[in-house]
């Protein structure tokens, strides 16, 4: 026997993007439920994210959930930028005229803030559903099915789908043939080894290091305890990779005279393949990509999680329009209105992770490139500010149900 259910969205995926959506739908008067494949604890121990863009915090912020990301966030100026045994800072805030800074605080932490927010508001989340299915995607009344953890079929007609199932979730692929007119996709050789250490950051900001060997990034979650990544090829074996050689390697790449790399046990480690993707466009009819659904970038520029932040609040906007008001103009804009922060963002990822990452035997004309395009961020004041505009965040994000127009453009620099 299959339960049926209505509701007005059916969230696929209880990532940030899918957690997002359905709290700013909820404050917009507008019923969703949310599934998940994973169990509550492994989302909320998942991983990944660390650095937000202040779009992101103001936005999390005016939303309630600014408690706790205000009392552990770790607010930065701005990064070092490391090359040809030099470490350089890069104000963002400075050359933003004070307006945008960044924030570390793990994503598993913003899950868990939105997953105890959705509970107390009990809002419909079920974790470790299976045999999720989207269907009648070409009527106003799509379909989600799923199986909850006790074997229980489920049938929920919604007034839309919200894609936030991830790279590899169903929805992308259950859009018809000639659904998506342009997937544009580059793959890297190389990924990134992550570990997650008890040892104190040796550095206040994160460093962004480039060496003859390869790419190295510092980053932190507490004052306690570090995140740092590797450089390694695609197909690494994880296994070649003891505890000490990993240390051995991040010492090498980050030295700088009389700096000292603190070391300390290795909580986790993992790697991480690098991948640019973008599906064209985010939505079909009434089910709607959010997140890493429909696209992904390098974390090179750490925009992931930022630009899921954005689709769901454009998204969310759009949906209470569409549900609440019966206006539909932003939900059939929604794709367009989110494609021009996509695209930048993948420029970013893509043209930073060109700029860092150094391959076996590499062409000493695409090396001398690369240090001439760091020499040229750390000199010129032009060059710099066009990295702090792109890495903090572009226009604030647009969360604003009672809205009747698009989004703000992306461009409050120029003005
Ligand atoms: P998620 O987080 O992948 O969540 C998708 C959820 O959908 C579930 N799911 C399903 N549920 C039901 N039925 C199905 N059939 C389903 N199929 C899948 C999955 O279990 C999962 O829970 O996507 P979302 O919400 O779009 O969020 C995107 C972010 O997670 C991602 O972009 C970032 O983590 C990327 N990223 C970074 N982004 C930043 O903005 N700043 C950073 O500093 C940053 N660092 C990173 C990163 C990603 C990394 N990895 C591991 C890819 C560092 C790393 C190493
Ligand atoms: C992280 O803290 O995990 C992090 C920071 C910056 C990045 C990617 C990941 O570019």
């Amino acid at each position: 026997m299959t339960v049926k259910h209505r509701t007005q969205v059916g969230i696929v995926g209880a990532g940030p993007a899918g957690l997002l959506l359905s709290h700013l739908l909820a404050l917009g008067g507008v019923d969703s439920i949310v599934i998940e494949t994973r169990s509550r604890a492994y989302c909320e121990a998942r991983q990944r994210a660390g650095m937000l863009e202040s779009t992101t915090v103001e936005l999390l912020r005016a939303v309630g959930l600014g408690r706790r990301l205000d009392a552990e966030g770790l607010e930065h100026n701005g990064i070092y930028l490391q090359f040809a045994g030099e470490r350089h800072h890069v104000n963002f805030r400075k050359l933003t005229g004070g307006r945008r800074w960044v924030t570390i605080y793990a994503q598993t932490e913003i899950v868990k803030d939105l997953i105890r927010a959705r509970t107390a508001d009990r809002a419909a989340l079920e974790f470790e559903v299976s045999e999720t299915e989207v269907a009648d995607l070409d009527s106003d009344r799509p379909v989600l099915r799923y199986t909850d953890s006790a074997g229980q079929r489920h049938e929920v007609t919604c007034d839309a789908i919200a894609g936030c199932d991830g790279f590899h979730g169903i929805c992308r692929p259950a859009i018809p043939r000639g659904g998506l007119r342009l997937v544009a996709e580059r793959s890297y050789p190389y990924g990134w080894l992550g570990i997650l250490a008890k040892a104190p950051p040796s550095t206040d900001e994160v460093i962004y290091c480039r060496h003859e060997d390869g790419f190295a990034l510092h980053s932190m979650r507490t004052p306690e305890v570090g995140r740092l990544y590797l450089q390694v090829p695609a197909d690494e074996d994880i296994t070649t990779w003891p505890d000490d050689r990993i240390w051995d390697e991040l010492q090498r790449r980050l030295a700088v005279p009389g700096w000292e790399l603190q070391t300390g046990p290795i909580l986790e480690k993992g790697i991480t393949p690098m991948r640019s993707f973008v599906a064209t466009p985010m939505q079909y009819r009434r089910m709607y990509l959010a997140g890493d659904a429909a696209h992904i970038v390098p974390p090179t520029g750490a925009k992931g999680l930022n630009l899921a932040v954005a689709d769901v609040a454009t998204l969310a906007t759009a949906l209470i329009r569409l549900l609440r008001d019966g206006e539909p103009a932003l939900a059939d804009a929604y794709s367009e209105h989110c494609l021009e922060r996509v695209w930048r963002a993948t420029h970013l990822a893509w043209w930073m992770t060109a700029m860092m990452h150094v391959v076996p035997g590499q062409d000493p004309f695409e090396s001398a490139l690369q240090l001439a395009q760091l020499r040229n961020l750390v000199t010129s004041h032009a060059a710099a500010t066009m990295l702090a505009e792109n890495y903090t965040g572009y226009a604030p994000l647009r969360y604003d149900p009672s809205t009747r127009t698009a989004p703000t453009p992306l461009w409050p620099w120029v003005a």
